[in-house]
């Protein structure tokens, strides 16, 4: 059996799944944003990872019916959360190349904040720095029409596809994603730690915020919080939950204010 064949039933079955991975304010006190990771459960209860078959659905075309099925999952989630109160958080959503393309994206987009009555601004798609630098000329006016329907966007993995500073400055985006490698060795690795303190800089100098991935450690987060990251994501805050254990951390943050 093909692969391309299991994904069409994996869709069916609804054996696919989203996680939310929270991102937290500049002092890691709060959960602003929520980043929507697909799983796939599968039958025998195996797990298959993204990494594993977001390609072959790029491939074999699958995934715009599977981008589609994410961004309604997820846009159905912030709308259960908005209806018990929770309002102030964004979900931040991946987007494949293909989807991205797709001349229908945004009607698509306009119709479900219109099914879930999410404002544009709470939803956040996030693009591949290498995603929108094969062709960052098309890239401006896709964004440029994404960003009509007023929502939020961002550049993910910034740092490890090759960028044009000069077309970076064109797009139309909120915030970059530094990729994690580079917080990674941000301890052992000067250089490192000199490229996360000089993309904090540029990012501010170019109105974004930074969104630092990946943060695993203490000493990460002191010195990425020391540098003004606007926000933070990784394991050592939280690793990516389920809808219900981040709904019970929005409510009990709530309760906190
Ligand atoms: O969550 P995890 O580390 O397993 O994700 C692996 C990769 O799969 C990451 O690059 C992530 O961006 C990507 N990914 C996760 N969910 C989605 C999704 O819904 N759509 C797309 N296009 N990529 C995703
Ligand atoms: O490419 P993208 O940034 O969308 O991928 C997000 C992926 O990174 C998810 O698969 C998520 O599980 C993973 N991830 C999130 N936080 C951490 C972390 O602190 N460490 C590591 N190694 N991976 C992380
Ligand atoms: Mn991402
Ligand atoms: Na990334």
């Amino acid at each position: 059996l093909s692969v391309e064949t299991s994904l069409i039933d994996a869709l069916r079955r609804n054996e696919f799944q989203l996680h939310y991975q929270p991102q937290m304010s500049a002092d890691g006190t709060r959960v602003v944003a929520v980043e929507a990771l697909i799983r796939w459960r599968r039958a025998d209860g195996s797990m298959v990872s993204p990494a594993d078959f977001i390609p072959v659905a790029e491939e074999c075309g699958m995934i715009l019916p599977i981008g589609e099925w994410v961004l309604r999952q997820a846009l159905k989630t912030l709308h259960g959360w908005r209806c018990k109160g929770l309002r102030d958080i964004r979900m931040a959503v991946n987007l494949s190349v293909l989807q991205l393309r797709d001349v229908g994206l945004p009607a698509l987009l306009k119709r479900l904040l219109a099914e879930f009555d999410i404002p544009p601004e709470a939803l956040e798609l996030e693009v591949t720095e290498s995603m929108a630098m094969s062709d960052p000329e098309k890239t401006i006016a896709i964004l440029h029409d994404l960003r009509a329907l007023g929502v939020s966007l961002s550049i993910d993995d910034f740092g490890t596809g090759y960028s044009s500073l000069a077309y970076l400055k064109l797009f139309p985006i909120d915030r970059l994603k530094l990729d994690r490698t580079f917080v990674r060795d941000i301890e052992a690795d000067s250089a490192d730690a000199d490229i996360c303190t000089a993309t904090v800089v540029m990012a501010h100098s170019l109105k974004l915020q930074l969104v630092a991935e990946g943060v695993e450690t203490c000493a990460q987060f002191d010195f990425l919080r020391k540098l003004g990251c606007d926000l933070l994501q990784g394991y050592y805050f939280h690793r990516p939950l389920s809808a219900a254990a981040v709904e019970t951390l929005l409510l009990s943050q709530q309760a906190q204010i």
